[in-house]
């Protein structure tokens, strides 16, 4: 089965998406996630000029090959972009193999682990009770398990909303650069513990409660962080420290028992490789689209297994619905799998350009069976949702020294 054309996408249905199309001589064509948040056309770039030219005419089937060729073939290894590119491309391959198989790609995998996706949620707010009402309504919805974030008194604008109140994950392109936001340690050490408190006074133990640092704090103080935050039982406390020292990760281990996760702008085995095997994390967050794609998450995943280190793959709305797929098929299938981050996709907008097997029952994913990945999308109606540029914001000390977002 030949590959005849390659057809790259960049739309905004509510966010930015990169989205790549494979098509081959036996009709069939496969999808795939190429959408790095706020460098989108980097990608798109790479994919035009560097990738396509040399996979028109390739057997669609070789999925294993087409990966190592564009990987190590390429001479220049990792990186988000590269690795971006590349995942779009495994993606869409696995789709087309699933298709051909008339298979869901999870049964390629090697079948079921489980029946539904357990899912973690977002509730943010402006202050600790409207972070907590919202939590409340999370709850209410049937979720098990939700991540805490709030604006700092202080900092305000920061970690929760951003100054005009929009949620700090949203599309930023009414800025015509990245909007900065002030952050400072002992404010935030000194305020995070007290949402937490309230939130287990307020809500009981039972539900799952997590919080992502976003890498703002030094290894000494993430420990810290750390042992404060025990008595409150969180599912895992994420990106307490960047990673890309990896022994960052063993003092913090060293000082508490809070569950560590890490990940999400990983893009190899490699970026994990020392955290996996000295044990100094329990959740490794890295997704399909960032990570390569299908074929190498198995190999994340089993390699992680050896560890007692199970999946909790990053699922922001930044992933186009072709991501989350790929990330449900891994998640089905993963015998380590342990939980997925998941607010929700973009809406009726979104709707209209992609059709997915996903739908969110009593804090759960579930995955209808459908060949392939399980997503279409309606190039047609992508078309008037142009691409919006649209930056990350970045964060500065107050004395202007620039921090970790
Ligand atoms: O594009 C970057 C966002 O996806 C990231 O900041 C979200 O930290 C994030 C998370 O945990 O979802
Ligand atoms: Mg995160």
């Amino acid at each position: 089965m030949k590959i005849v054309d390659i057809k790259i996408y960049v739309n905004c249905p509510g966010r930015n998406f990169v989205t790549v199309k494979i098509e081959t001589d036996k009709g069939i064509y496969g999808l795939g996630d190429a959408t790095l948040n706020g460098r989108e056309m980097a990608v798109v770039a790479y994919l035009e000029e560097h990738i396509k030219p040399c996979l028109i005419g390739k057997d669609a089937h070789q999925i294993e090959d087409i990966w190592q060729y564009l990987y190590r073939g390429c001479y220049w290894r990792k990186g988000p972009v590269t690795m971006t590119a590349i995942a779009a491309i495994d993606m869409a391959l696995w789709d087309i193999k699933g298709k051909a198989a008339d298979l869901p790609v999870y049964q390629l995998l090697g079948g079921k682990s489980r029946e539904k996706i357990k899912v973690y949620g977002h509730a943010n707010g402006k202050n600790i009770e409207e972070t907590l009402d919202h939590l409340g309504r999370l709850i209410d919805e049937g979720y098990k398990a939700v991540r805490l974030q709030c604006a700092i008194p202080g900092l305000e604008g920061t970690y929760g909303t951003l100054a005009d109140k929009k949620d700090y994950y949203e599309l930023q392109s009414d800025r015509p650069l990245p909007p900065e936001q002030i952050w400072d340690t002992n404010t935030y050490l000194n305020f995070v513990p007290e949402l937490f408190k309230k939130a287990r006074e307020k809500y009981g133990m039972d539900v799952q409660l997590l919080h992502d640092v976003h890498s703002r704090l030094t290894p000494i103080e993430a420990a810290r962080l750390g042992k404060i935050l025990e008595p409150y039982n969180l599912f895992f406390l994420e990106d307490s420290v960047t990673a890309e020292n990896q022994s960052g990760y063993k003092y913090v281990r060293e000082h508490t028992t809070i569950p560590l996760a890490v990940g999400e702008i990983f893009n190899t085995i490699w970026d994990a490789k020392e955290l996996i095997e000295n044990q100094w994390i329990d959740y490794i967050r890295m997704a399909a689209t960032h990570a390569g794609g299908i074929t190498p998450m198995r190999r994340i995943a089993d390699f992680a297994s050896l560890y007692h280190i199970r999946m909790a793959p990053h699922g922001p709305p930044d992933i186009s619905p072709i991501g989350h797929a790929a990330n449900a098929h891994l998640n089905i299938w993963a015998p380590n799998f342990a939980i997925q981050e998941f607010i929700g996709f973009g809406g009726t907008t979104l709707n209209n350009v992609f059709k997915h097997p996903l739908t969110l029952e009593d804090g759960h994913l579930l995955l209808q069976d459908k060949p392939g990945l399980g997503v279409d999308f309606d190039e047609k109606a992508a078309e008037k949702y142009t691409y919006k540029r649209s930056y990350l914001p970045v964060s500065r000390l107050k004395d202007g020294t620039l921090w970790n977002w």
